[in-house]
């Protein structure tokens, strides 16, 4: 009965390298959740609907040219304009599954050569995540699948960097999932990650990230 009591609802980021199969699992997980009758949403970052995440989606697309430090703040600013509503959803009692954060913030940019306390700054008072879930792939494994090589970033030696950099950040938050295992298998782990995740945290208040 994940969630079916009150108390307030989980924040759960799903993490990992390009194609590394976060949206398919949070489809999947989300589904589930609902199933179980457990109130629940799937987000985003970037969240592409905002005139912020416009900016975004275009820099991705190769379609406009940013200075390092300004598309780093772009995605930063991407996640506060979702700050208050993520509070109230979760303080109402709704469980998040979230596709990238904080995280792919810091270890994207950092990737790139940017100082990585000056990375994390701008994401400090965000609210922390319950759980992390980092699905662990490859990048040479990775590029195998479906729909690599379109946007920016998706090249094998950037990946590298950005998986040292994930790395890196780990935290007691964080559960590493093996993400070249099948999906059915994957799908699994994170049920389970997840309901224990949104019990325990019923009760626990919420705290915003400090790294
Ligand atoms: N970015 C940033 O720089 N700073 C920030 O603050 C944030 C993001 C938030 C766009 O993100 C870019 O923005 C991203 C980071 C940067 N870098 N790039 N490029 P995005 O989330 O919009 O990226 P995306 O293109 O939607 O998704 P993705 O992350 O690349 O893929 P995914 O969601 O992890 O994987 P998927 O779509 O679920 O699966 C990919 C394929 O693999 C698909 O064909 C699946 O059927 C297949 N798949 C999935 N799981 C498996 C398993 N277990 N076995 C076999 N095949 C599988
Ligand atoms: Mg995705």
């Amino acid at each position: 009965d994940a969630g079916s009591k009150s108390g307030r609802g989980a924040l759960v980021i799903l993490e990992g390298l390009d194609r590394s199969g976060k949206s398919s699992q949070c489809a999947r997980l989300l589904s589930y959740l609902e199933g179980q009758g457990c109130r629940a949403e799937g987000w985003r970052f970037p969240d592409r609907g905002t005139s912020v995440g416009q900016m975004i989606s275009a820099y991705l697309a190769n379609e406009s040219q940013l200075d390092d430090r300004t598309i780093h703040l772009l995605f930063s600013a991407n996640r506060w304009e979702k700050r208050a509503l993520m509070e109230s959803k979760l303080l109402g009692g709704t469980t998040l599954i979230v596709d990238r954060y904080s995280y792919s913030g810091v270890a994207f940019s950092a990737a790139k050569g940017l100082d990585i306390q000056w990375c994390k700054a701008p994401d400090v008072g965000l609210i922390a995540p319950d759980l992390v879930i980092y699905l662990d792939v490859q990048p040479e494994k990775a590029a195998e699948r479906g729909g690599y090589g379109g946007e920016r970033y998706e090249k094998i030696e950037f990946q590298k960097r950005v998986a040292d950099h994930y790395h890196s950040l780990r935290d007691s938050t964080w559960k590493v999932v093996d993400g070249s295992l099948p999906m059915e298998t994957v799908e699994e782990q994170l049920r389970e990650l997840a309901t224990n995740c949104i019990q325990k945290c019923q009760e626990k208040p919420l705290t915003n990230l400090t790294w």
